[in-house]
């Protein structure tokens, strides 16, 4: 297979480990923990995994492990770092003994259950060390949540040896790696579960998990196109450039990209809700923008939106929860009906008088792309609804209207973008290799030492990546009771944009200014991988701003 030179100098990058993993490990135990919430809830569905405590990783004496084998599923969206994870996790098991052996279970937890796998050698992990993707194994979404799937998870490790699964995952990965390690132990069947945290989105983390791998190589992707837009802005002088930035739930890749590259605008969907806004709100802070800046004649900008966005406006937060439970609770009659039009009036008559003139007041596309299938976790695709275009539709029709009367003199000419599989994939920057590389041999002593129903945890991410602290946390103290498909579940709690925290309060001191009619753009240009350091190993704006590091 052709490479590229990148490619091949990449290859032999060797990941920084921090001092604590580097050699033999002790496992010292912390505090008891308890759930965020909902504790009595959480503590009668998992008995055996509830309460566990917190996890540090120390230099300790040369001791010697029976040999193991150890299964890996890669789970939900790519992320930078994944294949990093596993190379970790593959260099941690060969060096605690040569003779255990890492399978991959192929296209995500389906793999598990429908015994699909591979057993991932040297030579297949050389081919994947650095790269971004998820290709070594291929990922997938199904949830794993029932008995039956579970008892299928049984039978392959039974018949592979398998003493551990390692699950890489966004919070519901994450919460199914929960669920099957309280199962295995109450079966008492010896199979430990070990979570990774993984997502683009940034919206696993909490007290413990600083970041979910991928979001730095992601950000600094999406910032970059960012950057490279607001050149051509700038220069061309005559385009408004309405960025969807993905994210499924969270605006945290928004807020990222925005500290990096500095827009004229960026919506921030907790924002939205919490100051109980309404589209045509937005639509009115947006035009507030273009009309000031195009009195100063400057007739093109950036606008940041996140894919979320839509789900955090409370009128069609509400009117996408009565679509949810109205798809969960007719799935068959729903998938009876063959057109548009049926399923748009049999969705009218189930919603309540004002989510229905909300449904019949949006752009056919738009009410068209809020009835697709769920995911298997039960949310909205937001990915696949483009509210850049809404926006510009909305934005250009209030124009129209302040300039018959007299208010707005300029040009709107807007160009729609949406970033998310051009950054999902891309090479992980040094921190992801790194932070991905520490969670994968993390997960090894882990494992080595007998434990379940725990993430590997690394830590003090601002800090030289020798000075990291690695552990785990049991993931039970990461959940809360949620409604899923119409019914209350034990989740993992999602991190979404802090208001009170300081990414979003450097935002808001600086929007003004950046709105303003002088551009205060940044490029921020390529990731690099090789050079001086502040160029090549920066973590992202937000964990530096969050650790006070900046
Ligand atoms: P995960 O939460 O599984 O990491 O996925 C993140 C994400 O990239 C979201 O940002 C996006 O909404 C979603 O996946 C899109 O996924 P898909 O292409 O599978 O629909």
């Amino acid at each position: 297979m052709q490479k590229s030179p990148l490619q091949i100098a990449r290859a032999s990058y060797q990941p920084k480990l921090p001092v604590a993993l580097q050699g033999n490990v002790v496992l010292e135990n912390g505090e008891a923990t308890q759930s965020v919430a909902d504790q009595e809830e959480i503590k009668a569905l998992f008995p055996n995994t509830y309460g566990m405590p917190i996890i540090k990783m120390i230099k300790g004496e040369k001791k010697s492990f029976e040999p193991m084998n150890v299964g890996v599923i890669l789970s939900g969206g790519q992320a930078p770092g994944g294949h990093n994870v596993i190379s970790g996790l593959f260099d941690g098991l060969k060096n605690l003994n040569p003779q255990n052996k890492l399978y991959g279970f192929l296209g995500g937890p389906s793999g598990l259950i429908e015994h699909k796998y591979t057993e991932l050698t040297a030579e297949v992990i050389d081919e994947y060390r650095n790269t971004g993707g998820f290709d070594i194994i291929g990922s997938g979404r199904t949830k794993l949540e029932e008995t039956w799937q579970f008892d299928k998870g049984i039978e392959i490790c039974k018949e592979l040896g398998i003493k551990a699964i390692v699950i890489i995952g966004g919070d519901d990965s994450n919460t199914n790696a929960c669920v099957l390690a309280e199962y295995y132990l109450q079966k008492n069947t010896g199979i430990q579960v070990i979570g990774c945290p993984k997502t683009i989105d940034g919206d696993l983390k909490n007290e413990q998990i600083e970041t979910s791998f991928g979001f730095d190589t992601a950000c600094k992707v999406f910032s970059e196109l960012i950057g490279n837009i607001q050149r051509d802005a700038n220069s061309a002088k005559k385009y408004w450039h309405f960025i969807r930035l993905m994210g499924r739930s969270a605006s945290h890749i928004a807020l990222e990209c925005a500290l990096q590259a500095q827009p004229n605008m960026c919506l921030i969907s907790e924002e939205v809700e919490a100051k109980n806004m309404t589209l045509q709100d937005i639509v009115e802070q947006i035009v507030k923008v273009i009309v000031d800046r195009a009195e100063a004649g400057l007739n093109f900008g950036t606008i940041l939106i996140p894919e979320g966005l839509i789900e955090f406006i409370p009128a069609m937060k509400k009117l996408i929860s009565e679509l949810n439970d109205t798809l969960a609770a007719n799935e068959e009659t729903f998938k009876a009906l063959t057109t548009d039009d049926e399923k748009r009036q049999f969705v009218k008559a189930c919603l309540t008088h004002d989510s229905c003139e909300l449904f019949r007041s949006l752009p056919k596309g738009i009410a068209r792309q809020l009835m697709l299938d769920r995911d298997p976790h039960g949310n909205v695709m937001v990915s696949q609804i483009e509210t850049e275009k809404l926006l510009i539709e909305m934005v250009a029709k209030r124009l129209a209207i302040l300039k018959a009367e007299g208010q707005y003199k300029g040009k709107f000419n807007a160009l729609n973008h949406f970033f998310g599989y051009e950054g999902r994939c891309a090479i992980p920057s040094n921190f992801d290799a790194d932070y991905c590389y520490s969670i994968g041999v993390t997960a090894t002593w882990l494992i080595a030492n007998g434990k379940t129903g725990y993430m590997s945890l690394v830590q003090n991410l601002t800090a030289p990546a020798a000075d990291w602290i690695a552990g785990g946390v049991p993931i039970t103290m990461m959940m809360n009771m949620e409604k899923r498909n119409g019914k209350m579940k034990p989740v993992i709690q999602k991190a979404l944009v802090d208001l009170n925290g300081a990414p979003f309060k450097y935002l808001v001191a600086h929007r003004e200014e950046w709105a303003d009619a002088n551009t205060s753009y940044i490029y921020p240009g390529p990731i690099q991988y090789y050079g001086p350091s502040e160029v090549c190993d920066q973590p992202t704006r937000t964990l530096r701003l969050e650790h006070n590091a900046l």
